[in-house]
């Protein structure tokens, strides 16, 4: 490995002795909640650059602009700089128009901090991660309490499609006491963007099903704290996965529903006994992505690991090591694992990573993959009331329209958890909650709270169209967008359900541009916004529009719908309607409703 020296603090000309260190860079943390040990602050952390080899330097040298940006300074610096600017900007030395732009709109994404210069200049997205989607009142309280100063227009909390929170409207000098929050919180926003490994995506249902083959919660844990708790300060933000050349997303899924789509992450697991010693395991696959370029489905990598922390942890890393400095640094858009798996080979790429992990020597085998199971399943629901193997505790599955909530919603939600369910709440990557473990005999008064009723936009029964909603960010906030989305998706679900009737969860996505964060190929139907023109006043003018995606199918038999079915149309009420309407009929059984 190539750990450089560390420079110390006493003495040193460092990056961070120009002011008092903070306290977070400080912080010990682990999402196990273990006990770490103190963590050394003499030392100052060695940059991600530090860790790559002297030829990946010189690829990165005359690689991409962003390869250029990390290089001139290094992504992990924003885990300091972020203080500075922010005691500048308070005390009226600089304003944000000042801070360097490649910082603002770059390597601030290593705090998780996303400039929103096209839409909301001077605030951003917060990005945090949360392994395995779930957060507590406390946290969903803290959220509330950060975003509603910034108004409730700019001021709102996301939840995304990898399980994950986004606040909303934040400015720099209010950085740093979100981020000691969260870090306070057992939490961090550190290296969930930009090249960097994103939300660790496991079951919603961990723990708390019948069903279960592997409790994802520890291996997310383990993994997300592999990529972002320095092992050697044992502090948040870890350097050695802080330079990847692109992008990175990691699922592992707990049961044969695979509700966390491994087939469209960078490396999916895959639970699957050992067919001779039926120890548990996952079958490993691999370079499944969505973007603008391409869009592909994983690729089975004939590796298959016992389901514990040390293998989980150990493939990884090996897969991460081989990515970080072998993956393309000229072209970002050929910058994603599953061109590097092309390059080697499969088979060659499985041998790459079996050496790596000797190399490691921690006695992890990795043996060739193992028959997936055949006997008929069928994949569960997770909105609705539901029973737990644990005797007289229910799961309720709570509809969110579009992930999207105000802070009064957060505080509601963290209230419905501590009154519920032990303050615990889940995430989805449909962008809905669970509420876990909830007493069979509240679930009644649960169910009649004013917050799952009335004006609420929260619902625990919701219709097949509404509760199956997934959208992206769109114009509202994102810079790519091409179309509304949020706003669109709920008011046109509520639309549809009125108009039809269908006999099971239809799933809706929308996403604003062809990157499909909204993964719009896995959807029943999905709405990817497009140029469109329609005729006003007798001319054809531009109006915002899509193509529509039909039959991608998620689970076990996991499968991308890559073909638009229709081009251009445009997404006002009046036109999409009656498109999406002739959909569900011919494809879905819908039925319309009598008027
Ligand atoms: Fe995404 C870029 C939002 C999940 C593929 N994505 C962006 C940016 C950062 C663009 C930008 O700077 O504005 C968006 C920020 C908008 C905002 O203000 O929120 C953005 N992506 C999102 C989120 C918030 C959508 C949502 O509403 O849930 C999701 C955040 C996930 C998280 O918690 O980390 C999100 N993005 C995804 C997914 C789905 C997934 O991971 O399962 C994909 C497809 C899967 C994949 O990555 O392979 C996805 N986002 C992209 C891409 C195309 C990647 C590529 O290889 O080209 C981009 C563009 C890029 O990275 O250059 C992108
Ligand atoms: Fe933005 Fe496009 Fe991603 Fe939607 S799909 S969040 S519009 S980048």
């Amino acid at each position: 490995m190539r750990w450089v020296p560390f420079v110390t603090f006493v003495g040193a000309i460092s990056l961070v002795d120009a002011f008092t260190p903070p306290s977070s860079i400080n912080h010990k943390l682990s999402t196990l909640n273990v006990a770490a040990a103190e963590p050394d602050v003499t030392v100052e952390k060695p940059t991600g650059t530090s860790f790559l080899p002297e030829e990946t330097v010189e690829r990165a040298k005359v690689g991409s602009p962003v390869e250029k940006v990390k290089l001139a300074k290094d992504g992990t610096s924003a885990w300091v700089d972020v203080y500075e600017f922010a005691r500048k900007i308070r005390e009226g030395e600089m304003t944000w128009e000042e801070v360097e732009k490649a910082d603002l709109d770059t390597r601030l994404k290593w705090v998780g901090m996303l400039h929103r210069g096209k839409r909301t200049p001077g605030q951003f997205m917060m990005r945090m991660k949360v392994p395995n989607g779930i957060v507590n009142a406390d946290q969903m309280r803290f959220y509330a309490d950060c975003v509603e100063k910034y108004g409730p227009e700019k001021g709102v909390v996301d939840i995304t499609t990898r399980q994950n929170i986004q606040l909303r409207g934040v400015k720099i000098e209010d950085a740093p006491d979100i981020i000691e929050g969260l870090h306070a919180r057992n939490q961090t926003s550190f290296q969930s963007a930009l090249d960097n490994v994103r939300n660790m995506v496991g079951s919603p249902l961990a723990g708390i099903d019948d069903q279960e083959l592997v409790d994802t919660r520890e291996l997310c844990n383990a993994i997300n704290d592999l990529i972002s708790l320095d092992p050697v300060t044992n502090t948040r933000g870890n350097p050695r996965w802080g330079n990847l050349p692109r992008k990175f997303n990691i699922a592992i899924s707990g049961s044969r529903d695979d509700y966390a789509h491994t087939h469209i992450n960078d490396i999916g697991l895959q639970p699957v006994k050992h067919a001779e010693t039926g120890e548990m395991g996952f079958n490993v696959v691999l370079g499944g992505f969505m973007s603008i370029k391409r869009v592909a489905e994983s690729v089975d990598s004939d590796m298959w690991i016992p389901a514990d922390r040390n293998s989980v942890v150990t493939l990884c890393e090996a897969i991460l090591r081989i990515f970080r400095d072998e993956g393309n640094r000229k072209n970002r858009q050929l910058a994603r694992l599953m061109y590097l798996v092309e390059e080697y080979g499969v088979e060659k790429f499985k041998e790459a990573v079996v050496a790596e992990a000797e190399s490691y020597d921690r006695g992890v085998k990795i043996e060739d993959a193992q028959p997936a199971p055949s006997e008929p399943f069928e994949r569960r629901e997770l909105l609705g009331v539901h029973p737990q193997p644990q005797e007289g505790k229910m799961r309720v599955g709570i509809m969110v329209p579009a992930g999207r909530l105000s802070a009064q919603e957060c505080r509601d939600l963290a209230d419905l958890a501590d009154k519920y369910s032990g303050g615990e709440v889940r995430l989805t990557v449909e962008q809905n909650v669970i509420l876990p473990n909830v007493d069979e005999s509240d679930v009644d008064d649960l169910l009649k709270e004013d917050s799952l009723n009335g004006d609420s936009r929260f619902k625990a029964n919701p219709g097949f169209i509404e509760g199956n909603l997934v959208s992206c960010t769109g114009a509202e906030f994102c810079g790519l967008a091409l179309i509304e989305t949020k706003a669109n998706a709920e008011a046109l679900a509520k639309k549809l359900e009125s108009l039809v009737a269908v006999d099971r969860p239809i799933r809706i996505h929308w996403t604003g541009c062809p990157n499909s964060c909204g993964q719009v190929q896995v959807a029943d139907i999905g709405i990817m916004g497009a140029p469109a023109r329609k005729e006003i006043d007798g001319k054809k003018v531009a109006v915002p529009g899509c193509k529509i995606f039909v039959g991608g199918k998620i689970g076990e038999e996991g499968h991308l719908s890559l073909d638009p079915v229709k081009t251009g149309i445009p997404i006002s009420e009046e036109d999409l309607i009656p498109e999406l309407i002739d959909i569900l009929k011919s494809e879905f059984g819908a039925v319309e409703k009598k008027k």
